[in-house]
């Protein structure tokens, strides 16, 4: 209801009465400022009182309550000098606090200036977009994590002389950026969502350390793979919970190849959605075939590139019963997902894998058809042809294509609300999202 009152006052000329305002620092409650609708945000996170505008829409107000608050600063308020401290230093004269009904409110702009945060105000969406440098640094940092992951780089192993590969797997909270100017507590493997990928030789033997330095327990479980019953990674019914602090060692051989993933398998609702899973590819021990020039592609051939793409999400303001507000593919959203990137006839593997504990996918390709080489970790007898591919959640689907026509073209879910981001759903015209990359194929 608010949002919509701000739209049909600025679509339609109306201003709100906020003439209480004018004049006077203690305007009553339910005037000054109340109904703006103006959604405020710190690195993507909504703060939560609303903003307020003046009559003349130019003066924007937000708590600086809220905004001491997300930095975790000390906050006061001295009523008879009307001044905010945040960190013990008093605001700009420009930020103006003024008590609107229960909330002291400060110009936003200068208020943001003042702490060293970027100020954005989306004028479509009635939204304060604040951010701090931390956010950006954090953005760019992963990059290179989200890049290894898409293009199938594997974490680095130490081998022991028997052929052995250990890998370290530590589960930890980290700060994690679906897309630039947003930031969320996520839980991590090795501080990146999605964790590393492992990747291996049919037939090698593997160990994993995990370490949990979760504040709750957790376990690791190897989705699609023959192993020991002990190794498989349930709680209560191969192994006990990995208590915070301590580790766990799996250890198994992988036995057929194909496209897989690992994943928490405690307290999934929490622990997968808010990070805990990776992919796990094992290539096989036979050398692969060249790909043919024309006719049939299949899972045994040597295409120029192999990108993983591991579909979840993140509950960036939504709560777990909410409708999600971050779909994301290997842990980024559109616009920040990484391209596909082929000069024209490359040809490319594509190993999708729904983590998501509850959500389908369509994933279609625009501009060129695809087969679908692989399901579920098992080359299939007779690839289909197709533009869109269904995956359930715990699904996997590698799919290969010839980069036949030139252009760039989408490549996304078809439920078009898996495609846009948070705070987005809500109003029309909102930019794209989510579950989207792009396939670039230079001529
Ligand atoms: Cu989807």
């Amino acid at each position: 209801m608010l949002l919509m009152a701000a739209s049909l006052y600025i679509l339609g000329g109306l201003r709100p009465d906020v003439s209480a305002h004018e004049g006077s620092h203690e305007a009553e409650e339910g005037e000054a400022g109340e109904g703006g609708g103006i959604a405020a945000y710190l690195d993507g996170r909504l703060l939560p009182t609303p903003g307020s505008l003046s009559s003349d829409l130019a003066e924007l107000r937000i708590s600086p309550q809220d905004v001491a608050d997300a930095l975790d600063l000390p906050y006061r308020w001295d009523m008879g000098t009307r001044t905010v401290y945040i960190d013990e230093k008093p605001l700009p004269a420009e930020a103006d606090p003024v008590k609107i009904g229960a909330n002291v409110m400060a110009v936003a702009e200068p208020l943001a200036k003042s702490l060293g945060l970027n100020y954005r105000y989306d004028d479509a969406g009635h939204m304060v977009m604040l951010g701090t440098p931390k956010a950006e640094k954090l953005f760019q940092e992963q990059e290179a994590k989200v890049r290894d992951v898409f293009e199938g780089r594997g974490l680095t192993p130490t081998v022991d002389a028997d052929g052995t590969k250990t890998f370290t797997l530590t589960a930890e909270m980290s700060d994690w950026a679906p897309v630039k100017g947003v930031l969320t507590t996520a839980w991590t493997y090795n501080g990146q969502v999605a964790g590393p990928t492992i990747r291996v030789t049919e037939g090698d033997k593997v160990r994993i350390k995990f370490v949990n330095k979760l504040p709750e327990p957790s376990t690791i479980h190897w989705h699609g793979f023959h192993l020991p019953n002990a190794m498989d990674g349930v709680p209560g019914i191969t192994q006990q919970a990995v208590e915070p602090g301590k580790e766990f060692v799996y250890e198994f051989t992988a036995s057929h190849p194909g496209t897989f993933m690992y994943h928490s398998h405690y307290d999934d609702m929490k622990q997968i959605v808010g990070g805990l899973y990776g992919a796990f590819i094992i290539d096989p021990a036979a050398k692969p075939v060249p790909v043919p020039a024309t006719g049939e592609l299949s899972d045994g051939m040597a295409f120029d590139r192999d990108y993983t793409m591991v579909l979840s999400r993140m509950n960036v303001n939504a709560g777990l019963d909410d409708e999600p507000d971050y779909f994301t593919i290997n842990g980024r959203s559109y616009p920040d997902t990484p391209p596909i990137e082929l000069k024209k006839g490359q040809t490319a593997r594509v190993r999708l894998i729904n983590i998501d504990p509850v959500e389908v996918h369509t994933m279609h390709l625009h501009g060129m058809d695809f087969q679908v080489i692989a399901r579920n970790g098992h080359a299939v007898k007779t690839p289909e042809t197709m533009n869109t591919v269904l995956l359930g959640p715990g699904e996997t689907v590698d799919l290969a294509f010839r980069a036949d026509a030139p252009g760039d073209w989408m490549f996304h879910c078809h439920i078009l609300d898996h495609t846009m981001n948070g705070g987005e759903h809500a109003r029309m015209g909102a930019e794209m999202g989510g579950l989207i990359t792009l396939v670039k194929v230079a001529s």
